[in-house]
């Protein structure tokens, strides 16, 4: 299934210039310093990020209560300040009130994020549908109804020559593919490519043991489970290239079976698509991008 066209006559013309894929912007990886998520792209990796900081504020009130609490009692209760303490073994009104506050809190939790749970796995009609395989250990994809089919390595892993290290060779690779060695360990030789705005469903599965693929800047995450298909929807709203990596431990090479997605133009997808079908197998997208 595995067959890469990189050098034919078009697109080698392309490798020689240095602009080669800069155009479509790194977007989903990850920042020098950076401590948050990255960019939400899709309105669930929105909603899903809104949920975060919601929960991380009443946790954090919760957190600071019990603090404020324990405090109290060390100094309230100490044996120097109370020598004689009291011994109830019942409160009723505050049994009461520590059973009926929490459930209160879970119920207002619950009321924001079980619609964004259905949100996420009430899977819509795709404009595209893409079968994704996990293999130990790189991702297969299927363009569903397309007759398109190829695989995706990470560029370093065995397939492309290397041996799962970043040497000279590699980066050269890299930097060829339009990547630097920032993207070592997140660059695919192959990418998965859709257009942008479209409705993605993608079917998952495994083929020996189990996967996960995900992409964090669509928030979605699915366990490619052997035997199983899943689904998973997203539809990215910014051009750009995403990344993810298998999240489901699979093996010794589990840390190197990353994911690429590129969301370009619905021109260069058609295009993209047209030659690659053709082709038989991926096409770099890059040679169809608007300002190439
Ligand atoms: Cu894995």
């Amino acid at each position: 299934m595995r067959k890469i066209t990189m050098a034919t006559g078009l697109t080698s013309s392309f490798l020689a210039a240095p602009a080669f894929a800069q155009d479509l912007e790194l977007v989903g990886r990850p920042h020098q310093g950076g401590i948050g998520f990255q960019p939400a792209v899709t309105e669930v990796a929105r909603d899903l990020q809104w949920l975060d900081g919601m929960l991380l504020w009443i946790i954090s009130l919760i957190c600071l209560f019990v603090v404020g609490l324990l405090i109290y009692a060390f100094v309230r209760f100490n044996r120097r300040a109370n020598p004689t303490p009291a011994s109830f073994t019942h409160h009723t009104p505050v049994e009461i009130a520590w059973t009926i506050v929490p459930i209160l809190i879970l119920l207002v939790i619950g009321v924001f994020s079980l619609p964004i749970l259905f949100k996420q796995q009430e899977i819509p009609e795709g404009d595209l549908v893409i079968k994704v395989t996990g293999y130990q250990w790189y991702w297969g994809y299927e363009y569903v109804g397309e007759d398109l089919a190829y695989d995706g390595y990470m560029i370093g892993a065995p397939a492309t020559g290397g041996d799962n290290r970043l040497n000279a060779d590699v980066e050269a690779q890299l930097t060829e593919a339009g990547y630097s060695r920032d993207e070592w360990l997140l660059a695919t030789d192959t990418a998965v490519v859709v257009p942008v705005g479209a409705t993605v469903v993608m079917q998952v599965t495994g083929a020996d043991v189990i996967h996960s693929w995900t992409i964090p800047a669509f928030g979605v995450k699915q366990d490619a489970v052997p035997g199983r298909i899943a689904e998973l929807w997203f539809a990215a709203e910014r051009e750009g290239v995403y990344f993810g990596q298998c999240s489901e431990l699979c093996g010794i090479s589990h840390a190197y079976m990353p994911i690429t997605v590129k969301v370009v133009s619905q021109e260069a997808y058609d295009a993209w698509l047209a030659a690659s079908k053709e082709d038989g197998g991926y096409v770099e997208v890059n040679q169809f991008l608007a300002n190439s």
